[in-house]
């Protein structure tokens, strides 16, 4: 059994149960959770707790960024490495990870993450002030620290081959005029659960965050065409940089689709749909993503109850772009999945303005 003792920020603190679904994904027990308002700079954990943490069998999860500077001191006062955010992100990533490009993807980017710790280590031995911190002292460091950089130069190079076979794979899906669309949105949403009653695959699926890190492509056919649909890696808020560079690759295939439905779980209430709209638009922008057609598919309606269900909606309507055109779906029960269907398709071949009509027929 393996427990965590929590540190997380003041500022998650409207949002504590998305972060804690993180710790929970690893951890079977929370030991404790404990706001921090203002992090030390030296440590980040509050002072007066740091010398409880000698004692606690719990593992130290600091639900932040931490400074290697504070992993490293954090270490040598409790003789724990606390795992911090980017740490827990990347871990639930190696339990999900099937194909060798997210595997390869994830340890690059759990490299990347320990470099500047080994620098750190580095310096502070070259200080005669550490010892034993990975099983060694300064020369032992440099020598991990060639080590890693071999291995990364490595995995990038590998990379490199998988990621122009998926280029050569989906040329040739665009040479053949076949609509592109990618199924986007928040971990969790419900975007492989849409993608598999598009398509008919049978791709797990299942309420912890990150079920899903190989993109998929599959294929359903409308009005007796042929679309291609792609499930994507979800987001979270604040996604780490480290981890959108990693995931650069997979994410492409969003930029060079004709259409995005961004799934947005509507069950859990307005504010968290508002949320979870203003973070998904902030990620596609920064993947450059601009000029093409959003279809915001409002997911898992059958949760609510009708009157919930219109206020919900008019509110976020009321929040959309021009770009953006809503519909309500169940992408579990298939409401409403014909009419996305029709949508995909208007849109498909003649922009969003008869798209428009459709969305009027908001549930049947
Ligand atoms: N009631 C209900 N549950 C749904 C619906 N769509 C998805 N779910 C559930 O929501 C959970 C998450 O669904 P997934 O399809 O795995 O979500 P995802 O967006 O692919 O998640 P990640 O791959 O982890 O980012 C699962 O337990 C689904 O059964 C829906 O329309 N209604
Ligand atoms: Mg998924």
């Amino acid at each position: 059994m393996n427990k965590a003792l929590v540190f997380i920020p003041h500022k998650y603190r409207t949002h504590i149960d998305e972060e804690l679904a993180l710790v929970r994904t690893i951890y079977t027990d929370i030991d404790d959770i404990i706001y921090v308002r203002r992090p030390n700079p030296k440590y980040y954990i509050p002072m007066n707790r740091l010398e409880d943490l000698k004692n606690t069998e719990s593992d130290i999860v600091v639900l932040d960024r931490l400074r290697p500077v504070q992993k490293i001191n954090i270490l040598r006062k409790t003789g724990k490495e606390p795992i911090d955010r980017i740490d827990l992100i990347l871990e639930i990533f190696a339990l999900h990870a099937g194909s060798k490009e997210a595997k390869l993807q994830i340890e690059l980017a759990r490299l990347k993450h320990r470099l500047p710790i080994i620098k750190e280590a580095i310096r502070r031995a070259k200080l005669g002030e550490l010892h034993g911190f990975l099983g060694a002292g300064r020369y032992g460091y440099e020598k991990y620290y060639r080590m890693v950089k071999e291995r990364e130069a490595r995995i990038r190079r590998e990379l490199r081959k998988l990621s122009k076979t998926r280029e050569i794979r989906r040329k040739k899906r665009i040479k053949y005029g076949l609509p592109h669309i990618s199924i986007v949105g928040y971990t969790c949403s419900g975007k492989t659960t849409l993608f598999n009653t598009l398509t008919g695959y049978d791709k797990p699926v299942g309420p912890e965050p990150f079920t899903t890190l190989n993109p998929k492509t599959g294929s359903f056919f409308f009005n007796g065409k042929k679309f291609i649909a792609i499930d994507t890696v979800g987001f979270i808020r604040d996604l780490p940089p480290e981890i959108i560079d990693a995931f650069y690759a997979t994410l492409e295939e969003i930029i060079y689709s004709d259409i995005i439905v961004n799934v947005i779980d509507i069950s859990k209430g307005i504010e968290e749909a508002i949320k979870e709209l203003k973070e998904t638009r902030k990620i596609l922008l920064g993947l450059g993503v601009q000029g093409k057609p959003i279809i915001i598919a409002l997911n898992k309606i059958d949760l609510l109850e009708t009157r919930d269900l219109i206020e919900a909606s008019r509110k976020i309507y009321s929040l959309l772009d021009p770009a953006e055109i809503p519909i309500l779906i169940s992408a579990k029960t298939g409401h409403n999945i014909d009419l996305l269907k029709r949508l995909i398709d208007e849109l498909s071949v003649s922009g969003d303005l008869n798209a428009k009509n459709i969305c009027v027929e908001v549930r049947a």
